[in-house]
């Protein structure tokens, strides 16, 4: 099992100029703004105040890298969807995610988060094309679980199961996991997936010294 020893902010990017120097494995946190990247992020580092959350979308604007046993990145990614973000800005979010999923190698996983109460919006399923075309492999995450009824979710996980089956069974999506920041719900399955990734992904030359 992974166990987190230690998770510290190490910078944020605006620019893929600025990207770590030391490359090391990534898991990415992918999803509209407000869906609960940040708090998914601290919830698995088990500490509370690592990423800013907010009840006010759009919160987190750059790309913010942070650094996991001294070992990978988790890697928290804007959040798109925001109603009152200024077209420009729109325009240079979607290059600058495009570009930095292109990059390939470095990336061993996404997590895709969308609400376990909404359905995924077109800027969701924009995402998980993307993923699917950069060969990212990726889980989606229905966030806030603890906000629906047991049998909800139930049926919302079967829905996604039958709706993405083709990405689950021949594309790049590895799975679809609830979680609750309230209950704790997925953070075992997701820790396992991370684990999972980190250990197949190719060691970069940097790591192997
Ligand atoms: N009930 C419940 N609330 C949650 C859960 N996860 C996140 N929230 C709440 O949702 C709000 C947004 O969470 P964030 O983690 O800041 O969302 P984000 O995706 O990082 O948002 P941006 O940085 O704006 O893109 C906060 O008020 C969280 O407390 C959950 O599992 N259950
Ligand atoms: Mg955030």
């Amino acid at each position: 099992m992974l166990k987190i020893t230690s998770a510290e902010f190490l910078q944020g990017v605006a620019d893929l100029r600025q990207l770590p120097k030391n490359a090391l494995r990534e898991i990415l946190f992918i999803g509209r703004s407000n869906v609960g990247k940040s708090s998914l992020l601290n919830k698995l580092c088990g500490k509370k105040n690592l990423a800013r959350t907010s009840a006010t979308p759009g919160k987190t604007r750059e790309i913010n890298y942070y650094i996991i046993n001294n070992q990978f990145y988790f890697v928290d990614l804007p959040g798109y969807g925001y109603a009152k973000v200024p077209e420009q800005m729109r325009a240079g979010w979607k290059r600058l995610i495009e570009d930095f999923l292109k990059r390939g190698e470095p990336i061993s996983l996404a997590m895709q988060l969308i609400d376990s109460r909404q359905e995924p919006t077109p800027l969701d399923l924009m995402m998980m094309d993307w993923l699917e075309y950069y060969e990212v492999p990726y889980v989606l995450v229905l966030t806030k679980a603890d906000k629906l009824p047991f049998s909800k979710l139930g049926k919302t996980i079967e829905g996604y199961k039958e709706r993405f089956q083709s990405q689950l069974t021949e594309g790049s999506c590895h799975g679809i996991v609830p979680f609750s920041i309230v209950s704790g719900d997925g953070k075992q399955d997701l820790l396992k997936v991370v684990l999972d990734h980190l250990k197949s992904a190719p060691l970069s030359k940097k790591e192997a010294v």
